[in-house]
């Protein structure tokens, strides 16, 4: 019960951090915490573009680098790549979570620990080539948290799959 109800008041709380901008309605940012060491980790969010529009960079100060990435099956070995950027069609919802498209963040200055509250720039790009950037703060939440039954097996931990 009581975790329940912890679970119900972050995901509020989350909603509420994520200040959306006119043209791209950002929902539910999180990042997964880190256990000490890790020099990387994901970061997750639903976007809605009003107009067509791409997701285009991504900065965050307790990264050195964040990249935009896809995850998908290679033969039955679970893949992730940078992409150079994240097409968001015109009031489509787009996914990036665990197992699909993700914000990756490499570098880590510090753990990511549960219940930081850790700071986003989001450069948007237009169809006319106009770019926007957006501030958010997404929650760190666990681990384990939102992790796809049965959908992970094969995904490389971020930590080995980036040794540059
Ligand atoms: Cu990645």
């Amino acid at each position: 019960m009581k975790k329940i109800l912890i679970t119900t008041l972050l995901a509020v709380t989350a909603s509420a951090w994520a200040q959306s901008p006119a043209s791209v309605e950002i929902k539910d940012p999180w990042v997964r915490a880190t256990v000490a060491q890790q020099k990387a980790t994901g970061a997750f969010m639903q976007l809605t573009a009003k107009a067509d529009s791409k997701l285009v960079e991504v900065k965050s100060p307790v990264a050195g680098v964040a990249e935009i990435h896809e995850m998908a099956m290679d033969k039955d070995v679970m893949k992730m790549r940078q992409v150079p950027g994240l097409a968001l069609p015109a009031g489509k919802a787009v996914d990036l979570k665990p197992g699909g498209f993700h914000v990756m963040l490499l570098d880590l200055k510090a753990q990511v620990k549960v219940g930081d509250v850790v700071p986003f720039t989001l450069v948007f790009e237009g169809k006319d080539g106009q770019r926007e950037s957006v501030e958010i703060k997404a929650l760190a939440r666990p681990l384990n948290i939102a992790a796809p039954a049965g959908g992970m097996k094969g995904e490389m931990k971020p930590a080995e799959a980036h040794k540059h």
